[in-house]
């Protein structure tokens, strides 16, 4: 390999469609790759493109419309001779073994200090090992969570960047240029430097993982307000309102649209859908990292339950004929009311993003990355998924108090849990003597109850762990830190000398 000595195509070049110098290069022209490549040369930027199958690479240069901003390339060797050093490689291939055979054909054809971006959805330990990987090779990293769908790709996704920090002043510019923007007067770009190795992955998994729990929030209200038997217009009507408060989101405006959309016959389409919802894998990843680092991420692990659940279309089927449900008559109790439905999603989404950040948290500290919490909900107020105007209330609270213990203690969050608590405590109660399962709703209920409990009933546990396994246990008369030993069929306790973790 020889040194790459020119100097950085951060910005975008006058392009006059020469075969060399171009900005960047993109392999991978599925939706994501292609709407990538259009943003970019909207932007200005001159991108050299390659897609294992030729024809897709053909067919998408022939119908853009950006001229010579945008060049196929048939090899890889010829798409990566055609760029400016240091050259800038976007992936967007598919995720898994696929990343590293793509990385494999390219290397070869790389100089010291290149630039290989993976803007695919990749387990954030593979672009930890990536990244060390290239280093050793002189080659820069950078895996970058990339939210918002082909939408997003489009015209300005989210972009969470991290890896190889060497490497950031030279997509800084292209990478915010492209992305999308939030703020009072929307230019702030939701992309920012994350974190080393592979915490820009990582990032953009709780926010997957958030946006399952956001999704099931949702679903449960639609499933509440349909055994209230509210006609899917008005439920589209209630969801359009919600959007004009504290629950502005994007996931609750397309809801409201989901609602409102009919077949040409007339017949609502939400109506014809197969209640089976499908994952990719995001979720899971979310709720193994969270357990793995100790932290209850229940709401987004009931939500991926529940889609596996929602899996078992025959089973449900049967089981609907032989397990019988409570005997409710009216179905849900008459007095909930859709501000106490309105209560619980906030209450909801309150505790569940509390969650996230309690392990993105823990996740800086394993792994020694120095997370900015704000920062990262700055991020997600607009291009992905999760965007919400709620998140500036995150962001805020972090920047007015950055070592905060806990999301919840902010004193904007603590009045907002305590004023819709209620609403939820009231849904779930309803929902459960009516058969109804609201798993979100009543996790996150139990995570407050729990939480706020200064004395509960793990006690009990620690002593069924001491009897069955001398486990140990810390009393409440003597000092945190020592631990002892009860012969439970015998007498007394003993001290156990040195520390015990389980
Ligand atoms: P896919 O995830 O469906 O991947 C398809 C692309 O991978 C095609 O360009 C395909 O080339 C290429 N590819 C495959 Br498959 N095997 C290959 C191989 N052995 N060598 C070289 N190329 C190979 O595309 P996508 O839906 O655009 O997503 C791209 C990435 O972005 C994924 O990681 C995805 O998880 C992530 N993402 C997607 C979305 C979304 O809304 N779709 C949102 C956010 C993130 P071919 O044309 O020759 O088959």
């Amino acid at each position: 390999m020889t040194d790459a000595t020119s100097t950085s195509a951060n910005t975008p070049s006058s392009g006059n469609g020469e075969a060399s110098g171009r900005d960047v290069g993109l392999v991978g022209l599925a939706v994501m790759g292609q709407n990538l490549v259009l943003n970019l040369a909207e932007h200005g930027y001159r991108v050299s493109v390659y897609n294992r199958t030729t024809e897709t690479t053909d067919e998408f240069v022939d119908r853009q419309p950006f001229g010579d901003h945008i060049v196929g390339y048939e090899t890889i060797e010829q798409m990566v001779a055609s760029l400016s050093r240091p050259r800038r490689i976007i992936l967007l291939v598919k995720a898994g073994v696929v990343v590293d055979k793509v990385i494999e054909s390219i290397v070869p054809f790389l100089d010291d200090g290149d630039i290989v971006i993976d803007g695919g959805n990749s387990l954030y330990t593979d672009s930890t090992r990536r990244q060390t990987a290239l280093a050793d090779q002189n080659i820069h990293f950078i895996g970058a969570g990339v939210s918002g769908g082909e939408e997003g790709a489009r015209n300005g996704p989210s972009i969470m960047p991290g890896g190889a920090s060497e490497a950031w002043p030279h997509v800084k510019e292209m990478l915010q240029a492209i992305s999308a923007k939030a703020g009072p007067a929307e230019d702030e770009p939701c992309c920012d430097w994350v974190g080393p190795e592979g915490a820009g992955h990582y990032v953009k998994m709780i926010h997957n993982g958030i946006e399952y729990g956001d999704m099931q929030v949702l679903a449960e209200a639609y499933a509440i307000m349909s055994a209230q038997g509210r006609a899917n217009g008005e439920m589209a009507a209630t969801f359009a309102q919600w959007n004009d408060g504290r629950l502005k989101s994007y996931l609750v405006e397309i809801t409201s649209e989901i609602l409102a959309h009919t077949e040409e016959s007339g017949q609502s389409t939400i109506d014809l859908i197969l209640d089976a919802a499908g994952q990719k894998g995001t979720g899971k990843w979310t709720v193994i990292s969270a357990m793995e680092l100790g932290q209850p991420m229940m709401l987004v692990a009931e939500a991926v339950g529940a889609r596996m659940v929602s899996s078992f279309v025959e089973t449900r089927a049967r089981a609907a004929e032989v397990l019988p449900g409570p005997d409710a008559s009216p179905a849900l109790d008459a007095s909930l009311t859709l501000d106490d439905i309105g209560d619980a999603i906030y209450a909801a989404k309150l505790i569940s993003y509390a969650q996230g950040f309690m392990t993105l948290d823990a996740a800086s500290e394993e792994f020694g990355w120095s997370l900015d919490l704000g920062s990262i909900a700055k991020l997600w107020r607009a291009g992905c998924i999760i965007r919400a105007v709620f998140l500036d209330d995150i962001a805020r609270a972090y920047a007015e108090k950055p070592d905060l213990e806990n999301l919840l203690f902010d004193p904007f969050f603590a009045d907002a849990l305590s004023s819709a608590i209620a609403g939820l405590r009231k849904t779930v109660v309803a929902a459960a003597a009516a058969g109804l399962a609201v798993p979100a709703y009543a996790s996150a209920l139990t995570f407050y109850d729990g939480f706020r409990t200064a004395r509960g009933s793990a006690n009990l546990i620690q002593a069924q762990r001491d009897y069955f396994g001398a486990h140990t246990y810390e009393r409440l008369d003597k000092p945190r830190g020592e631990w002892f030993h009860t012969d439970w069929v015998g007498s007394g306790a003993a001290a156990v000398s040195g520390s015990y973790s389980a």
